[in-house]
């Protein structure tokens, strides 16, 4: 086909390439999900139903979408990490968030019964999204680290924060003050002592967020063959398939990465 004089317009769109070798994570973010949680009347400081559809979303933006190979969520966060010899969109950064942005945006309102049950979303919910670019195997462990140390932060302070306004009967103000200045220390202390409450002890998914990976698993399934002058049979067939499978534990140690050593690729 003839190009049209308005064709030249198209020099006008910017190289957004992710640079080779990387490893290209995004990171969606809730907008505005204080409001989005009061509305909607999200338990404090957890609540399970919205945790479950963040990590439902997540699992689909895996499926449907190619080379990603770790995703990990808390909050009403979850970032997402392309293998960095991915080549899918030509590692065309607008592609690659707009694709997770957009499924997982979807998803999160197409599977909102399957958690919410009747309850009704009020408006459409929105994510933020941007990349980041990790050059080696120990920034994008790091990386990881980060999000989970927030993650454990975050949760300290609202698990202590709202036992004390719940279960102690402190305003959110009195609590505010009661916490002022406070170390980890101090609101494990205020948990066990005051509480019997004791942090380690509590669900792991509020406490370490949760990472999404591929896993391989064998599947046998019975197939009935037919061969040219023989008898239908039934034959068992074995097969290796990969589904997601979600895990609500510790990712800053080597542990985890030593048993699921196929995740990082080598440093080169
Ligand atoms: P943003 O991200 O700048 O548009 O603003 P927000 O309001 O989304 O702020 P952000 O992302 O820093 O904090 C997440 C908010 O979501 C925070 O206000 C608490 C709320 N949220 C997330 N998960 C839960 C939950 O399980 N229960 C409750 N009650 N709130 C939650
Ligand atoms: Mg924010
Ligand atoms: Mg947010
Ligand atoms: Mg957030
Ligand atoms: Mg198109």
């Amino acid at each position: 086909m003839a190009k049209s004089k308005f064709e030249y317009v198209r020099n006008f769109e910017t190289d957004d390439t992710c640079l080779r070798n990387c490893y290209i994570v995004v990171r969606l973010d809730g907008r505005n999900f204080h409001k989005f949680a009061e509305q909607h009347t999200f338990t404090k400081p957890n609540d399970n139903r919205a945790l479950g559809l963040m990590t439902r979303s997540a699992h689909s933006v895996m499926e449907e979408l190619e080379d990603i190979v770790i995703a990990y969520g808390q909050s009403d966060e979850f970032s997402f990490v392309f293998k960095r010899t991915s080549t899918w969109f030509k590692r065309r950064a607008s592609k690659l968030m707009t694709h997770v942005a957009s499924q997982f945006s979807s998803s999160y309102v197409f599977y909102w019964k399957d958690y919410f049950g009747e309850q009704p979303l009020l408006y459409p919910p929105g994510f933020d999204g941007r990349v980041v670019l990790y050059p080696s195997n120990r920034n994008l462990r790091d990386y990881l680290s980060w999000r989970q140390a927030d993650c454990h932060v975050n949760n300290l302070y609202n698990t202590v924060f709202w036992t004390l306004v719940q279960k102690g009967g402190l305003t959110t103000v009195q609590a505010e003050e009661r916490l002022k200045g406070t170390l980890a220390a101090d609101k494990n202390e205020i948990l066990f002592t005051e509480f019997d409450i004791n942090y380690n002890k509590e669900a792991a998914l509020h406490r370490k967020g949760t990472t999404l990976i591929w896993e391989k698993r064998d599947e046998t399934i019975v197939k009935r063959l037919k061969l040219p002058n023989e008898e239908e049979k039934e034959v068992p067939v074995t097969r290796s398939r990969r589904r997601v499978q979600s895990y609500h534990t510790d990712i800053i140690g080597d542990q985890f990465w030593e048993e699921h050593s196929d995740i990082l690729e080598a440093d080169n």
